[in-house]
């Protein structure tokens, strides 16, 4: 990944544990490393498909100093976090010094240095109640909406046959792959609050639903909660989950079964 940086941009702020540092204020170095793709401006020389870094270093400065953490690390993750959202970056690395860390011994700089990136996620979608293709249109629209998700690729939806012993209405099935800021937990509670918004309603375990947003992968982690297991357990049982899923990402790794998402489709294509 290409990189802009910005080395020890001096920002005069207030952060800290002790009050006289909340009082005097000190002197802080920022620096930055931005993740983007340069080669667009590279070949254009404009600074439109580019990050100007004169406004990043103004907005940082400004953030710093309009808001007051009590330690650098939260200051550091809130800085990475905004640039993330307000700047076309993928990742960001950023380092905070405090040159005049008052610990009553001499020192050089005290630093936090952290590495933020937008993370990739596939989920599936689905609905069998009401107008399920406007369900399914609605649930995307609200995660495009939240400022820690990017909706990257939409699948087509198709129609499918209930899956399980559940006597219901067909569903109609699609699959999203978002880039997100969002841990895999706070991406499962952000899928909750959308599918309540919609009016799920949880009666009959694997029943009818007005919409059913599932995380299928999370660049490839692996996670095993009571609530919350990721790879999606059945996802390579599913033709219906699979299906749309290769249609926008067929080489996304299965990391426990360590196949492609074009692999299980076939796999399970041959098997049915
Ligand atoms: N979801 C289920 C159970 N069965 N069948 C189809 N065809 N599509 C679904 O989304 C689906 C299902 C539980 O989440
Ligand atoms: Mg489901
Ligand atoms: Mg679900």
């Amino acid at each position: 990944m290409d990189t802009i940086k910005i080395e020890n941009l001096e920002v005069y702020a207030h952060h800290g544990v002790l009050e006289e540092e909340n009082v005097l204020g000190q002197k802080f170095l920022l620096s930055l490393e931005l993740g983007t793709d340069t080669r667009k401006s590279g070949k254009s020389d404009e600074l439109k498909d580019s990050v100007n870094y004169a406004e990043v270093a103004h907005f940082v400065n400004t953030f710093l100093q309009e808001n007051t953490f009590r330690l650098i690390e939260a200051a550091a993750e809130h800085v990475a976090n905004e640039l993330l959202v307000r700047f076309p970056i993928e990742q960001v690395r950023v380092e905070m010094k405090k040159p005049w860390a008052p610990i009553l011994l001499p020192l050089e700089t005290v630093a936090v240095s952290i590495e933020r990136k937008w993370k990739e996620a596939c989920l599936s979608i689905g609905s069998n109640m009401g107008d399920k293709r406007k369900n399914l249109e609605q649930a995307i629209s609200m995660l495009s909406k939240h400022p820690k998700v990017r909706v990257e690729k939409v699948s087509e939806f198709f129609v499918t046959k209930p899956y399980g012993c559940v006597e219901q209405d067909d569903f109609l099935n699609g699959a999203v792959t978002i880039k997100t800021l969002l841990s895999p937990r706070e991406l499962l509670d952000e899928i909750g609050v959308i599918e309540q918004k919609l009016g799920r309603e949880r009666i009959i375990h694997w029943g009818p639903r007005t919409i059913d947003l599932d995380i299928l992968l999370y660049e490839e982690d692996v996670i095993w909660e009571m609530d919350l297991k990721i790879p999606h357990v059945e996802m390579h049982l599913r033709d219906f989950v699979l299906r749309p899923l290769a249609e926008i990402a067929p080489d996304k790794k299965h990391p426990l079964l360590q196949k492609t998402v074009y692999q299980l489709f076939c796999e399970l294509s041959r098997k049915e």
